[in-house]
């Protein structure tokens, strides 16, 4: 990091009500969409230290920071009260966004029009990039779980869309469409194999969907990114809380259940160029399956139990699109690392895809078994 930046986002930091001398400023994370970086302050001539997140929100990708950061504000207070009153520590158990100086904003934007925020940070907390056994993923599952419980009783139609239409399957194929006539880097040739792989499942993209509108499916409030590095976990592995909350917007349950297992279920990375070693484990599908049904299954209804499988296929396809439109239009939305990058991803999600397809009816079973075990109907 040169040293104009460093100097740049220390003065960022004393935008906020931050006290004392930053030691260190850090970039933190693998995300493919924001900037985010530790700081750390000491007071007291170094005796007490505080670390925070620091972090530049995507405008190109989240136009209304003011419309997200409000919709982050009322979730966290909600959990926040809901935690106080079950005797909880709410430092640890949601998010805190740091005020600015005059205590109106929980946002700062800079002289180049960027907007920044900062988080407390929650020390001796651990967040991972991949699964290391069921029980990990199992305890996230019942985080992400748990986060939908809190938030049952929170009028999810009053959170603004900070990406309108962001899991509408059907929409995000249309938009996938779009890339391929445009074809704006040249690149649809020599992508066709993948191109027909998506088209042969257009029908399925309006399912959830239509499900959604015709209200047979409740509209919740829900995360929307729910890949296992956005819970933070503390030293036993117990989950501590949810973060990244800029995509919390009102949506299905089901597309967080489903994008949890797209991720986090698969025996490879999202980037892993050789196919061959991903698939879908579905230990890791019960793991997650159990841990979710334990803590949200009871406010689920049998159509949203039923569709959990399906769910976690349909979370894949769409992702698979959306890096292969992205690659089409020269990757312009994700942080590429190297020029394929979009297209080795949109590959790993398409290997999953068939997985899920060649694995359906063992998940299924899966699902009806832990609904039996823990006595809801299916
Ligand atoms: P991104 O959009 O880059 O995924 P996140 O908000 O998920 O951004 O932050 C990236 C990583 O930073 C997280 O996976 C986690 O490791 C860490 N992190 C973010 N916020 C906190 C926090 N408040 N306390 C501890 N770690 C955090
Ligand atoms: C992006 O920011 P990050 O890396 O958690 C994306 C998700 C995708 C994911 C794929 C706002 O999430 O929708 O599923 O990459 N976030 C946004 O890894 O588009
Ligand atoms: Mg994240």
């Amino acid at each position: 990091m040169s040293q104009m930046l460093e100097k740049q986002l220390e003065s960022m930091v004393f935008r906020f009500r931050v006290k004392g001398k930053v030691t260190s400023i850090t970039p933190f994370g693998g995300g493919h969409i924001n900037r985010t970086y530790i700081v750390t302050v000491t007071e007291d001539g170094g005796k007490t230290e505080q670390k925070y997140t620091l972090q530049q929100i995507n405008t190109t990708v989240f136009r209304d920071p003011h419309a997200l950061m409000d919709n982050i504000q009322r979730v966290t207070s909600h959990i926040r009260q809901k935690l106080r009153a079950e005797g909880k520590d709410p430092e640890r158990g949601t998010l805190h966004m740091l005020p600015d100086r005059t205590g109106q904003y929980r946002y700062i934007k800079d002289d180049f029009g960027s907007y920044w925020r900062m988080y407390r940070f929650i020390d001796d907390s651990y967040a991972y990039d991949t699964v290391e056994n069921p029980e990990m993923f199992r305890n996230a599952a019942k985080m992400f779980g748990l986060f939908q419980a809190q938030l049952a009783d929170f009028p999810a139609f009053t959170l603004n869309e900070t990406i309108p239409h962001f899991h509408d399957t059907g929409s995000r194929y249309l938009d996938f469409e779009s890339a391929v006539a445009r074809d704006a880097a040249g690149r649809a040739a020599s992508v066709q194999e993948e191109i027909e792989f998506v088209r042969a499942r257009r029908k399925e993209t309006y399912c959830i969907q239509n499900h959604v509108i015709a209200g047979d499916i409740p509209l919740r409030v829900t995360h929307n990114d729910t890949k296992l590095n956005n819970v933070l976990m503390d030293a036993d592995g117990e989950g501590l809380c949810v973060i990244d909350l800029d995509t919390v917007m009102p949506g299905s349950a089901l597309y967080d259940f489903g994008d949890s297992i797209r991720y986090g279920a698969s025996t490879a990375a999202e980037d892993e160029p050789d196919l061959s070693k991903v698939s879908l484990d579905l230990t890791l599908f019960e793991a997650f399956a159990d841990g979710y049904l334990e803590t949200a299954g009871q406010a689920m209804t049998v159509l949203e139990r039923q569709l959990l499988p399906f769910s976690a296929k349909m979370m894949t396809l769409e992702c698979g699109m959306r890096f292969l439109a992205d690659y089409l239009n020269g990757d312009v939305y994700f942080k590429i690392e190297q020029a394929d990058h979009n297209l080795l991803r949109a590959r790993t999600q398409f290997k999953l895809v068939q997985e899920d397809e060649d694995k359906m009816e063992e998940m299924n079973a899966i699902v009806a078994r832990l609904c039996e075990k823990y006595h809801l109907a299916y």
